[in-house]
């Protein structure tokens, strides 16, 4: 058993603040209902630390939080107060689990939890190992907006930004991620993104004028998801990695029930193999399985609950490899 007498904190996430469809908050529900705490307990004999309890953090929204007008932005921020203090509160509860040396799984909600819980594990592994930490972001999306760039105002397209300080907490309300500090911060050169299809135009400049490293689904085409994967864990090197996983990097065949599904994408061997290779690398810290939404219906060809439990069922296989299921 490899995961015998290695300690796992999880924390179950129901927040849909940072984006705008609802479903995503009843994700880690459905991936515990589904057996996958079980299962790491069990088959793969972990010792997991959870509270029980799927967070909704009601108690840190404000009971006003209007659209946040930004001097020169497109768009307005959306629930910036609300998705600033559930990212605060996140990323203390995982910052207690990551700083006892911990493995940290973190169950979303939408992809703006990132914020929460890499800032978390980034502060721990610079507190306990005097490391930076590397993040490996798959995904269809960039989500490296800020909230000059972003078109939509959803704040689940901007994680990325916040958390490699490309994007500073805004003037008009610098409450909004005015949390975040050096400590919690991560690296651009220590980010590498893998399956990106759906990038917005003013981040694509992002990523160029910051040297960010990607590996498109093009790329995945050229070289076979095994080269991509050789490149991305050297380019790693050895610092501790950050897995987070947004299912909407999968085809829609492999997960169809996500807020803003993508065609072209990854299969769910393909995202299970990208799971094993960092398991196997020994270097991981954490993981975020985000964007799983069980209550979107009929967005592909699928029957709808066929859908949604066919996406959950993909978002539980990508855990399971991450966290060393496939070893013989
Ligand atoms: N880039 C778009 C935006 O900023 C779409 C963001 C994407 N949605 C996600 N995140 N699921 O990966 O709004
Ligand atoms: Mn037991
Ligand atoms: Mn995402
Ligand atoms: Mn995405």
């Amino acid at each position: 058993f490899l995961g015998t007498d290695v300690h796992l904190g999880v924390v179950a996430v129901g927040f849909s603040g940072g984006q705008g469809k609802s479903g995503v908050d009843a994700a880690p529900q459905a991936l515990i209902e589904a057996g996958l705490l079980t299962a790491l307990h069990e088959d793969l004999g972990f010792t997991i630390h959870h509270d029980g309890r799927v967070h909704d953090y009601t108690e840190y929204k404000p009971s006003s939080d209007p659209p946040l007008v930004v001097a020169d932005a497109k768009m307005p921020m959306l629930r910036p107060k609300t998705v600033s203090a559930v990212t605060r509160a996140l990323s203390e509860q995982v910052y207690e689990h990551a700083k006892e040396g911990r493995l940290v799984l973190t169950l979303g909600g939408d992809h703006s939890i990132a914020v929460g819980s890499i800032s978390g594990v980034a502060k721990a592994v610079k507190q306990r190992l005097g490391k930076d930490l590397a993040v490996i972001w798959v995904d269809a999306h960039a989500d490296i907006n800020t909230p000059h760039s972003s078109g939509s105002g959803n704040i689940h397209g901007m994680p990325v930004a916040f958390l490699a300080g490309l994007a500073k907490p805004p003037k008009e309300d610098p409450s909004v991620f005015g949390w975040l500090d050096q400590e919690h911060h991560i690296s651009p050169k220590k980010l590498v993104y893998i399956g990106l299809r759906d990038v917005d135009v003013p981040e694509k400049k992002i990523l160029k004028e910051n040297g960010i490293k990607a590996f498109s689904m093009h790329d995945v085409d050229r070289y076979g998801i095994g080269k991509i994967m050789d490149m991305a864990l050297e380019y790693v090197g050895d610092s501790p990695i950050h897995l987070s996983f947004d299912v909407d990097a999968l085809d829609p065949m492999w997960a169809p029930s996500t807020g803003t599904p993508v065609r072209g994408g990854l299969t769910l061997r393909e995202g299970d193999f990208i799971c094993e290779c960092v398991h196997e690398s020994g270097a991981l810290v954490a993981m975020d399985l985000v964007e799983v939404n069980p209550h979107i219906l009929d967005t592909t060809g699928f029957t709808g609950l066929m859908g949604a439990s066919e996406t959950v069922r993909a978002g539980c296989s990508l855990v399971r490899c991450a966290l060393g299921e496939s070893l013989l």
